[in-house]
């Protein structure tokens, strides 16, 4: 308290209570003209579409400055307890609209952008995406910081700023070509650089011991320093006054010129220098749901890790003065083990330079933190080799040595003699030479770790996580992921947010659950054309921008098929495609013409390295070019594959989908946020009994939904029991010949080799996805799905019903879970 009122001291009295701010006060259209010539120094003769961006951009960022001013000036005053979250990845994408929505500014920018000649639609699509994310992980985040200043939670975000986001992907030849996303080639509007809250970060060097009167200090020495630069980002609450924080680091050099290389007239090597601290920084990993194990992936990790907790720290102790009271001030949540280093950094930090004792300062990080788990699957669980983390970190290591003596000695105590658990749940892995696992160090020196969906935390607690279960009961827990309505229905979905508006009233979009109050109108057939003509439009809107991209006219009366995600082969879009040239070879053989045409869109990017990945897109692209001009086929089944689908292609695509895919093998996906997605938005779910897709499930009931394929328990049977495709194979001939097609060169013609490893990952090597094994059932519900189709009023009876009761997959209900189980604070109004 007595640094509070020195830092405040020196400000007049009333500095705060200047809450009116001329610039807000402008009507829209003078506002845009203003910046139009004042801050883009232009006339409208000559104002490119993406000045008028800018001019929006600035303009809407004028009626945050002084809520985002405020709202920081109130958590400081009030030394309000914080919630920080730390991830690798945000996926934001574009800012104006919904920055303008949240405002409830929407409707003017609107008009005043038309007063002078321009239309939001146009503007907008000048804005790049903000791609600092991989998939769902980093759409998470994106959609938690939302709900965070939604719900005046007092939150930072912290991550890196990527000068290069995920990669643009497009197809040549049918082929994925990832090209760099040089998103800061303009000026980026939403953020603001504070190069006063600066923060050096240290690599390498060695640790030496210095024996004190106070005891034995640990000196990390003979470093080389990073710099972290942070920049700024708005976060708006909707409908409130709580504009938050999203804080990016970017690395720069220590030094911006080495002064001994330069004086040598060594200019260059002076330079390189430079580029070497700031690669940290450069680029995104593309690899969703697998690590990428580089040396650079872990000094990105590190670099703002350290940078954020110091800043935390510094904040902590710029207001407070009893340690023991950080965990009232402070809660860290850990998205997934990316920032898991920051368990040790804390330590660390505590220890090395604020000279707290070991217990006490263990105390307070296992008060603190909280880590959520996002996969099971083996490829995405992190861990270093010993060697790496003692040449880039080694004070760390020797941290981590400490913390796992401690933890293994209280393991013994409590189950004396059971070597083998101390081996399996040592943060050391001894069995591939040294390494140390991330996600031990995030579960031990956490108090709460939890799952993204129910069948998901089970599962870490009877597989992953089950000796840790034993050893720390009640530590584990599930929070069912969420989206976020604003971006999702009101943004993405204009139309059907005004017809929902009109027959239940506004208010959804900041509390969700009052979107059961449409659940009546699924009986009233009026309602349901209109719903039907919603749909419509966003086909529409859809068939349009796929024309654009891909050149392909589909027809908009077709069922709109829709799986769109990340390429991985346990989403099992090749099971997707398998079902398509099933459907092609019963228009063929004119067996019967299709009586319900569809169009089936993909859209996701594979990892760079992931080559079985990119075969599978190859595939998707040679089906399509087959299917789509044989005339036979007709307007009957189209395949398009849409390019680089990225948060801004996601706002057209889901509300155009009648059918969402959702058809990973049961226990392999974590939870799915697609899936709430395209419910939300009035598409059927075709889908596995995995992740959300079981939530969805008991929210619309069993008979509102295509439930298909084996079960995780009876995945877990099936493969101990020895699982054999062939019998699969050999037991469905339609199966058959449609592998034998890929096979043969049916679909690249030329070059039959081109997909025989796609074959075998599904023959000779075990299928380990069982695709064969729930293909019958798939086509089977296929058909249900088909018949229903024809149905138009059972079907938009069944959409509506699917989204009246969606209430449940607001990210604000997650992020209400996770603020009163997990982090303990509470709603603070600036
Ligand atoms: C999810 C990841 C992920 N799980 C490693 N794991 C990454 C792992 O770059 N990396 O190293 C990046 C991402 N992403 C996804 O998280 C799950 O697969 C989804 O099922 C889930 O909905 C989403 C959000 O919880």
């Amino acid at each position: 308290d007595v640094k509070r009122t020195r830092k405040r001291a020196g400000k007049p009295d009333n500095f705060q209570a200047v809450d009116t701010f001329l610039l807000e006060q402008l009507p829209i259209p003078q506002a845009l003209r203003n910046h139009l010539t004042f801050s883009l120094g232009k006339s409208d003769s000559w104002a490119t579409s993406r000045d008028w961006y800018q001019t929006a951009a600035f303009t809407v960022r004028d009626h945050l400055m002084s809520r985002w001013v405020n709202t920081r000036d109130a958590y400081r005053e009030a030394n309000t307890k914080r919630v920080y979250y730390l991830s690798l990845e945000f996926l934001i994408g574009r800012m104006l609209a919904n920055a303008a929505l949240n405002l409830g500014i929407a409707p003017e920018l609107s008009t005043g952008l038309q007063e002078i000649g321009q239309q939001m639609e146009g503007v907008v699509e000048m804005e790049p995406d903000a791609a600092l994310g991989n998939g769902g992980l980093g759409r998470l985040a994106a959609c938690f910081v939302d709900s965070m200043a939604t719900m005046d939670i007092p939150a930072t975000g912290y991550g890196i700023r990527y000068d290069y986001g995920m990669f643009r992907q497009t197809i040549e030849e049918g082929q994925q070509v990832e090209n760099p996303d040089n998103w800061l080639r303009y000026q980026n509007i939403w953020e603001i650089q504070r190069p006063e809250h600066t923060c050096e970060v240290k690599f390498y060097g060695r640790v030496v011991q210095v024996h004190t009167d106070h005891g034995t200090e640990h000196h990390w020495i003979e470093t080389e320093s990073v710099v972290a630069m942070p920049y700024d980002v708005p976060v708006p609450g909707y409908g409130t006054q709580t504009v938050n924080n999203l804080r990016l680091w970017s690395a720069k050099a220590a030094k911006e010129f080495d002064l001994l290389h330069f004086n040598q007239g060594n200019y260059e090597k002076s330079v390189e220098g430079r580029h070497g601290a700031e690669t940290i920084s450069q680029v995104l990993y593309p690899n969703d749901a697998s690590e990428s194990g580089k040396e650079l992936r872990l000094k990105q990790q590190y670099f703002f890790v350290s940078a954020s907790i110091q800043d935390i720290l510094h904040r902590f102790t710029n207001y407070n003065s009893d340690w023991d009271t950080l965990p009232d001030k402070a809660a860290i949540q850990l998205n997934d083990t990316h920032p898991a280093i920051a368990v040790a950094e804390m330590m660390y930090q505590l220890i090395d330079h604020y000279h707290l004792a070991w217990d006490r300062a263990w105390k307070l990080v296992t008060q603190i933190f909280a880590y959520t788990n996002h996969t099971l699957m083996p490829e995405a669980l992190e861990s270093w080799s010993v060697e790496l983390f003692a040449t880039l970190l080694p004070r760390h290591l020797e941290i981590i040595y400490e913390i796992n003596h401690r933890f293994l000695q209280m393991v013994n105590q409590h189950f004396p003699g059971d070597c083998d658990l101390l081996r399996r749940v040592s943060i050391i892995d001894e069995t591939h030479g040294r390494r140390v696992r991330m996600a031990h160090l995030a579960v031990i020196g956490s108090h709460t770790v939890n799952g993204v969906a129910a069948l998901h935390s089970e599962l870490l607690k009877t597989t992953l996580f089950a000796d840790f279960n034993r050893i720390f009961p009640g530590k584990f827990t599930n929070v069912t992921n969420g989206i976020t309505p604003r971006r999702w229905l009101n943004q993405a979905n204009p139309l059907l947010t005004e017809l929902l508006t009109q027959h239940i009233g506004g208010g959804f979009q900041k509390d969700l659950s009052l979107i059961k109050h449409s659940e009546p109108l699924a009986d009233n057939a009026a309602f349901r054309q209109a719903f039907r003509d919603v749909k419509a439009a966003n086909k529409q809107r859809l068939a349009y921008k796929i024309l654009q991209k891909t050149g392909v006219v589909i027809n908009p009366q077709a069922m709109f098929d829709v799986q769109i995600k990340r390429i991985h082969e346990y989403k099992r879009q090749l099971l997707n495609v398998l079902h398509v040239i099933t459907l092609y070879n019963r228009i063929r053989s004119g067996q019967a013409t299709l009586h319900t045409p569809r169009v089936v869109i993909f859209a996701g990017k594979a990892a760079p390295g992931y080559w079985l990945a990119k075969q599978i897109i190859r595939l998707i692209n040679d089906v399509a070019a087959i299917i789509n001009n044989d005339p036979v086929v007709g307007d009957q089944l189209k395949v398009v594959f849409y390019p680089n689908y990225e948060v801004s292609a996601a706002e057209i695509l889901f509300p155009g989908a009648d059918l969402s895919e959702q058809i990973s093998t049961a226990g392999t996906e974590a939870s799915g946020t697609g899936n709430m997605k395209m419910a939300l938005n009035g598409a059927l779910t075709i889908g596995t009994l995995d992740g959300a897709n079981v939530e969805i499930k008991e929210e619309v009931g069993d008979e509102n939904i295509f439930i298909f394929g084996l079960t995780t328990a009876e995945v877990t049977k099936l493969k101990t029991g020895g699982y054999n495709p062939w019998d699969y194979y050999h037991g469905n001939a339609e199966l058959k010949q449609v592998i034998d097609m890929i096979g043969s060169g049916f679909f690249s013609v030329g070059d039959p080799a081109r997909y025989q490893a796609i074959v075998d990952t599904l023959l000779q090597k075990g299928d380990q996805y069982l695709l064969l094994a729930d293909y019958a059932d798939y086509v089977a519900t296929q058909e249900k799905v088909a018949a229903l189709y024809r149905d138009e009023e059972a079907w938009s009876r069944m959409a509506i019903l699917n989204m009246a009761r969606m209430a449940k997959f607001s990210s604000d209900r997650t992020i209400g879970e996770y603020a009163s189980r997990i982090w303990k604070v509470s709603p603070f109004k600036a």
